[in-house]
């Protein structure tokens, strides 16, 4: 029996010819979702996974498969339907999961043979039992799985072609913001994965580098922090001599010992969501985590650098909250709190969160010829109508966003202190520099997004 597992091209790195440059590597991450279901799927099954973004597969020329599985995001979803659509033109069933088939379930439905919604862990070897007999049902819901049965991904399955491995230790996320479809997905519990299980992971992958995929690393509570600090003594002991990045809230830099813990680890980097340059903006999304009492964000990011991790810090423009002159603002907050990299983004409804249906319910979800708009939900397009900001206006925010904080003084400033700190100026240079030069291209994508969907969000909502 054969399978294919497909992760179809994604609009932001669509663009990418991998091959053609040592440099585009940098740009694709591997698609854990299906390498964690080949990890559960029997050996009666040839697996082969398919990451479009490594470059355009030749389907024609391929082997019939029995079967294929399908993942998206939602931005991936017009181009799933196509792939899709191709399979079940041969006759071969077609199956879609993930957060996109999860959160918009009948369109999903309407173009593919069987859906699983929910983490696949628990009904995946049924799926594949009643493929093998002719009898897919239409629908599978794994719900959340027990963390226990989330088996190592087949690292071996994808071994070229991408500078970063990937893994996930934790599934879930108590604190449920407005914008995220985690906690609607993963759950709101805190899930850790058993720590023997991980260290053997990390050994499986043969990348130097890794994305530690955990949308929240450390946790939040006490004994979440105990855990994380558990699995970092573990994996000093393994010495896996593997370099990571991961994501977590802001209370990363409150334990000096934690961060002494993932540096030793080898943690040397951290995406940090700082969302909104001001309280009102935290509140309104329901970051209120990031409003504690006394928190010095300065203090903070330097905290985590002094272990030699850098800090991305993301941050959302957009809110209702949002005036014009908030692209500067956030780059002067930004630049004050002093982290490595900034990395803004529209706000963006994504099916599923409590911002879409906020923002259904107002009629401002302005690009809405779904599925060919969800092309546009990359968070990198503004898509709504905002509140106090035009299409032209939050546009121009985010050029000056990116232009203040990518301005060549402050990029030299930010390498010099990182001379200073004796910490990693030729990676801080290089990063500065490619979103700096992304200013040009996303220039240019803006006016090709006005000139074809600009006419939907000219209206202001009063
Ligand atoms: C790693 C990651 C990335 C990587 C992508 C790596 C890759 N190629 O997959 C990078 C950094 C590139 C990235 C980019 C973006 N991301 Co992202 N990302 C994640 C993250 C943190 C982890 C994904 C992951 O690997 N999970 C681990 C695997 C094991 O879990 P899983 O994917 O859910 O898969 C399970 C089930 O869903 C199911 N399943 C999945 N696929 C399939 C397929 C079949 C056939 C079956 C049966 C089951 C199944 O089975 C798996 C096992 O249970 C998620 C958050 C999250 N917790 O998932 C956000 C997340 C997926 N990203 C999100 C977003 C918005 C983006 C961006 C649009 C934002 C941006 N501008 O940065 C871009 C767009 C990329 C694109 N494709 O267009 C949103 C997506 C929401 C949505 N509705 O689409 C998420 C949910 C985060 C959020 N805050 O809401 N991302
Ligand atoms: S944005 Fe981060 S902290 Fe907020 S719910 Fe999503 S994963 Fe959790």
């Amino acid at each position: 029996m054969r399978l294919y597992l497909i992760n179809p091209s994604n609009p932001l790195v669509s663009i990418v010819k991998v091959r053609e440059s040592r440099w585009n590597r940098y740009r694709v991450w591997k698609p854990l979702s299906l390498m964690v279901l080949a990890g559960l799927t029997s050996a009666e099954w040839e697996i082969k996974i398919v990451d479009e973004n490594l470059g355009a597969p030749d389907y024609p020329a391929m082997l019939r498969p029995d079967l294929v599985g399908i993942t998206a995001f939602t931005s991936q979803a017009n181009r799933a339907y196509e792939v899709a659509g191709y399979f079940r033109g041969l006759g071969v069933p077609v199956i879609m999961g993930g957060i996109h088939a999860t959160m918009c379930l009948d369109e999903v439905m309407s173009r593919v043979d069987s859906v699983v919604t929910g983490e696949a862990e628990g009904v995946w070897p049924q799926v594949l039992e009643d493929a093998r007999h002719g009898s897919l049902k239409r629908r599978y819901d794994g719900g959340l799985a027990t963390i226990n049965d989330v088996p190592s991904a087949r690292h071996d399955l994808l071994a070229r072609g991408y500078a970063f491995g990937a893994i996930q230790t934790t599934r879930g996320c108590p604190l449920n913001c407005t914008f995220c479809s985690v906690t609607a997905f993963n759950g709101a519990r805190y899930r850790q994965r058993p720590i023997p299980d991980v260290v053997r992971e990390f050994q499986a992958i043969r990348e130097k580098r890794v994305l530690v995929v955990d949308d929240n690393l450390i946790g939040t509570r006490t004994e979440h922090i105990a855990r994380a600090k558990d699995l970092f003594r573990a994996m000093a002991k393994a010495d896996l001599r593997k370099e990571w990045v991961g994501q977590a809230t802001i209370n990363f830099a409150d334990d000096e010992e934690l961060l002494a813990l993932a540096s030793k680890a080898g943690c040397r980097g951290v995406f940090i969501g700082f969302e909104s340059p001001t309280p009102e903006g935290l509140q309104e999304i329901g970051k209120k985590f990031n409003l504690l009492k006394g928190r010095d964000f300065r203090a903070s990011v330097r905290r985590i650098q002094r272990h030699n991790i850098l800090v991305v810090g993301s941050f959302i423009v957009g809110l209702d909250v949002d005036e014009p002159g908030i692209g500067r603002r956030t780059a002067d907050v930004a630049t004050q709190y002093g982290v490595d990299n900034l990395n803004l983004l529209f706000l963006t409804p994504l099916p599923g969160t409590h911002l879409w249906d906020q923002m259904k319910v107002e009629g401002r979800i302005a690009l809405n010829a779904f599925p060919e708009d969800w092309k546009y939900y990359t968070l990198t397009y503004p898509v709504a109508r905002y509140k106090h900001l035009s299409l032209d206006g939050i546009i121009q925010e985010m050029i000056s966003c990116n232009r203040n904080f990518y301005s060549m003084p402050r990029i030299l400033r930010r390498v010099c202190s990182s001379v200073l700190q004796r910490r990693a100026p030729l990676i801080s240079f290089v990063g500065n520099l490619s979103y700096r030069s992304n200013i040009h291209v996303d220039r240019k994508a803006y006016a090709d997004f006005k000139s074809q969907r600009g006419n939907c969000i000219t209206a202001q909502v009063e």
